[in-house]
């Protein structure tokens, strides 16, 4: 049937565009007619199902695209003291494809021997696992999407110490945990997903819950009100006479390198990829094809511009040139860098990926002057682009790997 066909092709459609990241390509700061919800219009006080004591909703005439100005932007960053996400919320499955998670281990109930290994492993339904992006610069940073109808994304697990019983009467407090992963890998393919509780637990009453998500983190968003929960939570104790914090507690090494990680990436701002390290490992990455595309394009963008701005932007070039040659030789220099590139963000495309949004946003100042130099240029800056790239692929290596592998490590507790 057509409808079912349609549906089939948008979810490849989805697939395809979540793989390449090209569902944020249109660069219009336009909301485009066709994608006006005017069901955003009323407030719902004289709508069908209307009733005594509910609020209003708030109206808007253009999708609240500009809900967030003025307001502390939520920007990919694990903001820690609040702030506003303008990202749509996406994709959302049928009610045949809504989520469902039930954890197998351990069960509600169990007594689990303190400081022991122990694993955490849970069924979910209808969630294409194993997806997850950069958690500390792209949080909330893009909108749920769906791959043959079931939202892409990954889970989490985390476990709460419940104090001297396993039913206290207090909520409690979401910013401590004895335990939490993200599951980041699709486990069996069919949704059964494991953490490994490395080293176990203290002694203790616990509530461990999952908290399903989009890739980028955010809550699942499900097609209907009145359902089942996402998520599942038991609850169990812990004996024995070991007292070892677990490393991913809120108050562990790994649970507390995550944090400032985050907390790092909120410093760096937008894009958080300012480090030279960073640049390095970055070049290692598709950005670097993405950046190369990008000096090409550049290049020819430049076509046709006079001699006098060619041998300015040559000049630039050197500087560029040199300045990473100094990042190949030392890695610290990232700000030195940043300002090389801030000058010419064209003739540097290169750059662009590995040098983070930050520095460049300042560089985008400088792109009307270079609009339009000699096709005799652009090639110069090609080549230039390239050399460095192949500069910032060494220095990946070389330099970029330790850095890349810690990161790594520290990750994967927090995504
Ligand atoms: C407690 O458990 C941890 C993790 O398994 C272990 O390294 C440590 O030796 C244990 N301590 C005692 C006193 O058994
Ligand atoms: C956890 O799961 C892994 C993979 O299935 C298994 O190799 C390991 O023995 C399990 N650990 C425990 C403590 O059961
Ligand atoms: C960047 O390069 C262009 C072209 O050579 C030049 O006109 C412009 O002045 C440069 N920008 C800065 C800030 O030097
Ligand atoms: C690059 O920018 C710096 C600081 O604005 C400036 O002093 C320098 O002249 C620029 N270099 C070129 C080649 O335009
Ligand atoms: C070259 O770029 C300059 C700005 O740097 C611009 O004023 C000029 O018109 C361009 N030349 C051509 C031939 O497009």
């Amino acid at each position: 049937m057509v409808f079912g066909r349609l549906l089939g092709a948008s979810a490849l459609f989805a697939v395809a565009l979540a793989q390449n990241n090209a569902q944020g390509s249109d660069a219009s700061l336009t909301l485009d007619p066709a994608a006006v919800q005017s069901g955003s219009f009323v407030n719902g006080q004289n709508s069908l199902g209307s009733e005594a004591g509910q609020a209003s909703s708030q109206t808007s005439q253009n999708n609240f695209i500009n809900f967030c100005k003025g307001q502390t932007l939520t920007n990919g960053l694990q903001i820690t003291t609040g702030s506003c996400n303008g990202i749509v919320m996406g994709q959302i499955p049928a009610k045949t494809k809504m989520i469902s998670t039930v954890l197998l281990n351990p069960k509600n109930g169990d007594n689990i021997e303190s400081g022991k290994d122990f694993n955490i492993t849970l069924q979910v339904q209808n969630l294409q696992a194993g997806s997850f992006t950069n958690a500390v610069a792209t949080y909330y940073a893009a909108p749920q999407t769906l791959a043959n109808g079931v939202v892409i994304g990954h889970t989490h697990v985390t476990v709460q110490d419940t104090g001297n019983s396993l039913n206290p009467t207090q909520p409690l407090d979401p910013t401590q945990f004895a335990f939490f992963k993200g599951i980041n890998d699709a486990g069996n393919g069919k949704g059964l997903l494991s953490a490994a509780v490395t080293g176990g637990l203290p002694a203790g009453n616990y509530r461990l819950c999952t908290l399903t998500s989009a890739s980028n983190h955010q809550p699942v968003i499900m097609p209907v009100a009145q359902r089942g929960s996402q998520d599942d939570c038991v609850r169990f104790t812990v004996s024995g006479n070991n007292n070892t914090v677990n490393v991913a507690a809120s108050d562990g090494s790994k649970g507390e390198a995550a944090a400032s990680l985050a907390a790092e990436a909120v410093s760096i701002g937008p894009g958080a990829a300012t480090t030279a390290a960073g640049a390095g490992a970055a070049a290692n990455t598709a950005a670097a094809a993405a950046a190369a595309t990008t000096a090409a394009a550049n290049a020819n963008a430049n076509a046709g511009n006079n001699s006098k701005n060619n041998g300015k932007n040559n000049g630039n070039n050197n500087a560029n040139a040199q300045a990473n040659n100094a990042n190949a030789n030392a890695n610290a220099n990232a700000n030195a860098n940043a300002n090389a590139n801030a000058n010419n963000s064209t003739a540097n495309a290169g750059a662009t990926a590995n040098a983070g949004a930050t520095a460049n946003a300042g560089a985008n100042a400088n792109n009307n002057a270079n609009n339009g130099a000699k096709s005799a240029n652009g090639k110069a800056n090609g080549q230039n682009a390239q050399q460095q790239q192949q500069q910032q692929q060494q220095q990946g290596k070389g330099q970029g790997k330790a850095a890349r592998l810690a990161r790594l490590a520290r990750r994967q507790y927090i995504s």
